[in-house]
């Protein structure tokens, strides 16, 4: 398996055409962000290791709420830390800071992230999924609460199930809309990566190849907004001690909910107030 995933420089040129891109249609793809190889090696691994959680439990699929077809492993850096290199990266540093930021949160550095990663999973397209947003609240204007990043490691294209959009309809401020037919199809290699604003209208096609079409969904969102899984305490300790802390924060370290008020009344938080150590 891969030991550690290098992503490629990001220049002032594409940062600006990414940016753009969001902006404009809802979306904006990423070719060879990472090494193609290492791609296909990830998602060999992902298959096993689906594999081997069917075989130890056989109502994983239906304790997840995952359709039949489909294979999703969440919290996948449970289960290899390699995984944790996909948390803090330059789209994440460069792109969606621009999106996610909060410009008055003042306890971390603007130039540094202040949102957090809701959650992420690790997913081979079984079944169509079908148009939706993930943005909670259907509005116009140029600020999302949430933006999606996605890593392939296979080829995705229609016939195994690859991501769809319908081009700015982030901007349409309603809910999707599953009858539209202004749908792009975003044809994917492995190591290429595709970030969108939450409020777009998307899915995926129905895969009917035999071949799994792995991805990583990396899910960020506004600090002040309940992280879709409890990121923390999937963390183990050993983990935890090679995170830096800007890992450290857009896992939740520096925004989760005091116990009660004499820990603190604020949920927002600055590196110095992150755990030394996690149990
Ligand atoms: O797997 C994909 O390509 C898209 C996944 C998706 O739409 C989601 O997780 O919300």
């Amino acid at each position: 398996m891969v030991s550690k995933v290098i992503f490629r420089e990001i220049d002032k040129e594409e940062e600006s055409s990414i940016i753009e891109s969001l902006y404009e249609f809802g979306y904006a793809k990423i070719k060879s962000y990472f090494n193609f190889d290492d791609a296909l090696r990830i998602g060999d691994w992902l298959t096993s290791k689906h594999s081997e959680l069917i075989a130890k439990n056989k109502s994983y699929n239906e304790k997840i709420r995952a359709g039949s077809k489909d294979k999703i492993i969440f919290s996948i850096h449970k289960y290899n830390d390699i995984f944790l290199d996909f948390i803090d990266t330059s789209i994440v540093r460069k792109i969606l800071i621009k999106f996610l930021n909060d410009p008055y949160y003042r306890l971390i550095p603007n130039e540094l992230p202040n949102f957090t990663l809701g959650y992420f999973n690790a997913r081979s397209s079984g079944n169509e999924l079908p148009l939706h947003m993930d943005n909670y609240v259907p509005y116009s204007g140029s600020v999302p609460l949430a933006c999606q990043v996605a890593y392939y490691f296979n080829k995705s294209d229609i016939k195994n199930g690859c991501t769809i959009v319908v081009p700015k309809s982030h901007k349409s401020g309603t809910y999707a809309d599953r009858s539209s037919t202004d749908i792009k199809h975003i044809i994917c290699q492995p190591g290429d990566c595709v970030v969108w604003d939450s409020r777009i209208w998307h899915g995926t096609t129905n895969n009917v190849e035999s071949h799994d079409r792995w991805a990583l969904i990396s899910t960020y969102k506004q600090w002040f907004l309940k992280q879709t899984l409890e990121m923390t305490s999937t963390i183990s300790s050993s983990q935890y001690s090679k995170l830096n802390n800007i890992q450290k924060q857009l896992l939740g370290f520096c925004a989760m909910t005091p116990k009660n008020e004499f820990d603190s009344v604020s949920t927002k938080k600055g590196y110095e107030d992150l755990p030394t150590l996690i149990n």
